[in-house]
């Protein structure tokens, strides 16, 4: 097995007085659920055991108040559609804050609140919160209960919608509770919809508040989230813990948690690769984890699509896995030819939200096929045809699965693997080329710390523009974003030579003049993959850029491959004038960090432009 081990909770910076419930067992949980349930007065609090009679009951409740409807089962047994309130359907940025006790250590990136002070607001608006609703406890494991990198936590909600999502997206139930009974350390969130019911009063379909509270007090570990339903706002396990608290976490410990895919790549020779990949929110990640190989003789398999945590072993190598047990992945633009793989996991067992559904009873939504049905109801639930003129999914529609329904699931999937690269990307109509590979670990983070990608629905604000988005985690970065890319170069220097992965930067949403991608994308990235691979097996040579490693002329296999000649040399053209341009932006970028940029970063920036002056 891999040589990582968890910290004990002596090496754990949190010491244990800091945070009166852990450390107490069963009676600190407890202790803390009859806290929490004083303040928001629920009609009951219900504990989940996990077990499929709970789902069963759960599921068979939220369809006979209709916040659930159960789609066909012809067509999707045991799968339901949820419609959100429309003013709820993504992640809210403005409103996700970071409690640390130092403003500073939030860094200018993210939203800071004084911890004592967002504390005393929080407890005001959960007042009486819950009344009228459950409370259901949820423990949950992210990456198996146990296992070497695990890390438990409990959600309290009043959403039977998170708590059948999160028992799809984590490990849940009883074998947690032995966890926390033993000992084991633990992080406390807490999700009010903020939607009390009066005595009498009829509920709605997506209870939810437009004040909206996602809040990190990341020197407790804990995730007080108030008013939304949606995603990453109420599965608090996923970007709340397994990201902002996370993140925090590895920090003190030595170790990462990322916004990043996990695959494993078969070549044709029978070696295995294992890379992990970060791209932006709606980028392109569940895309890439669940490949399908164009090229005859290489394949890849799905660890994960959204969240890796690594962390240094004893033999000098990064190890990585998957926090998560579900995908929770964008639906739109998932079809046939773009991922057919997704569309056999979504077979049945599946909670759409924000879909459209069809007259039979099924879903639909913008890329499913090609042409859309003649008539639907929409996800506002509006009748819908296909001149309508609005999309009928809500760009950030999503569906929630089990991973093992993935057909490309790897075999041991959740044990840690390896790092043999890691590749940053972003959404790019311009300048960035098809793939670059980093000289070294610490240009390679420069890459990551620089990535600026195009805004996409997955969160709310102007889709399109474009921003900077360091390692895909401008949103989820739980600390001070320069300090987090010292952590990066720090957690590089504990790596064996050999053991380091290769880092690649790519960008499949290149535009050309007529604004049509200029790469194929999706099983066409295996082409991009196979040429990383061959230079993870130093196979190839490459040839230098002003950005870096490029592939030579020939290396990269585009036979019978759709691709203009033209079309490919706009894939890698490097302007050397928007090139310096964005330099410039990169260095007013790093200036808002003062002096916590790592040297090691700004004299990559030196380098990058004397390359781009050269002639
Ligand atoms: P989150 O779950 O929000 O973190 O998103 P993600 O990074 O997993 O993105 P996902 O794979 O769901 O892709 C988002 C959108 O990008 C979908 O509409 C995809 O169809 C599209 N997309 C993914 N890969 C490619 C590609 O290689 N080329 C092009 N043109 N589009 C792609
Ligand atoms: C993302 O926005 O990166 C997601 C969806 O994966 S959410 O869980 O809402 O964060
Ligand atoms: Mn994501």
């Amino acid at each position: 097995s891999a040589p990582v081990a968890r910290a004990t909770r002596a090496e754990r910076v949190t010491p244990a007085a800091d945070n009166p419930y852990e450390g107490r067992g069963l009676a600190g949980l407890r202790a803390w659920v009859a806290e929490v349930a004083a303040l928001t007065t629920p009609d009951s609090i219900h504990w989940c055991t996990g077990s499929t009679a709970e789902n069963y009951e759960l599921t068979r409740q939220a369809v006979a108040d209709g916040s659930l409807l159960q789609l066909n089962p012809e067509w999707r047994p045991n799968s339901y559609l949820a419609r959100s309130a429309a003013s709820d359907v993504a992640r809210v940025e403005a409103r996700t804050f970071i409690c640390s006790a130092d403003e500073a250590e939030a860094g200018p990136t993210n939203n800071w609140r004084e911890p004592s002070a967002l504390r005393a607001e929080l407890e005001g608006v959960l007042a009486g919160s819950m009344r009228g609703r459950t409370l259901y406890v949820v423990p949950f494991s992210l990456g198996p209960v146990g296992g070497p990198l695990s890390l438990i936590g409990v959600q309290l909600t009043d959403s039977p919608y998170a708590v059948l999502s999160m028992g799809i997206m984590t490990r849940t139930g009883d074998r947690v509770l032995d966890q926390i009974a033993a000992g084991t350390p633990w992080v406390r969130t807490l999700h009010s919809l903020g939607a009390p019911l009066e005595e009498g009063q009829a509920d709605v379909a997506w209870p939810c508040n437009d004040d909206k509270y996602i809040a990190h007090f990341p020197d407790t570990r804990e995730v007080i989230s108030y008013g939304s339903g949606y995603g990453g706002n109420a599965l608090l396990a996923k970007k709340c813990v397994a990201l902002r608290i996370a993140s925090v976490i590895g920090r003190d410990e030595g170790w990462l948690a990322e916004h990043m895919l996990l695959i494993r790549i078969t070549s044709p020779e029978g070696n295995r690769y294992h890379v992990a990949a970060a791209f932006p929110s709606a980028c392109g990640k569940t895309n890439l984890a669940m490949l399908r190989s164009s090229r005859p003789g290489w394949r890849v398999e799905t660890l994960g699509d959204d969240i890796t945590w690594m962390k240094p072993g004893a033999d000098g190598r990064l190890w990585a896995i998957n926090p998560e047990a579900g995908f929770f992945g964008v639906a739109p633009g998932t079809g046939e030819a773009t991922n057919r793989t997704a569309v056999e996991t979504l077979w049945g067992n599946t909670i759409f939200t924000n879909v459209a559904l069809r007259d039979d009873g099924d879903v639909w939504w913008e890329g499913l096929t090609e042409t859309p049905p003649a008539h639907l109801v929409d996800w506002r639930g509006e009748h819908w045809t296909p001149d309508a003129g609005r999309p009928a999914a809500h760009p950030n529609s999503r569906f929630t699965v089990s991973a093992s329904q993935c057909p490309t699931l790897a075999e041991g999937w959740d044990e840690p693997v390896a790092l043999d690269a890691i590749v940053f990307g972003g959404r790019r109509a311009t300048n960035v080329p098809l793939v670059t590979e980093a000289s070294d670990w610490a240009n390679g983070v420069f890459f990551g710390a620089t990535i600026s990608s195009e805004k996409t629905a997955a969160a709310e604000g102007t889709v399109g523009e474009l921003r900077r988005d360091p390692f895909a985690m401008l949103p989820f970065c739980g600390y001070n974003m320069a300090d987090y890319w010292a952590h990066w170069l720090r957690v590089g220097r504990t790596l064996s030579p050999a053991g380091t992965p290769k880092i690649f930067q790519v960008n499949w949403f290149r535009k050309g003049e007529d604004g049509s991608f200029l790469w194929p994308g999706f099983g066409e990235n295996m082409r991009v993959l196979e040429w990383m691979v061959r230079r993870i097996e130093r196979s190839v040579p490459a040839a230098q850029s002003p950005l870096g490693l490029v592939p030579a002329p020939g290396d990269l296999n585009v036979d019978g491959l759709d691709v203009a000649p033209d079309a490919l040399a706009e894939l890698f053209a490097v302007d050397r004038e928007s090139w310096l341009a964005e330099a410039q932006l990169t260095e007013d970028f790093f200036d808002t960090f003062g002096t916590r940029v790592p040297a090691a970063l700004r004299a990559e920036l030196a380098a990058l432009r004397y390359r781009l002056r050269q002639a």
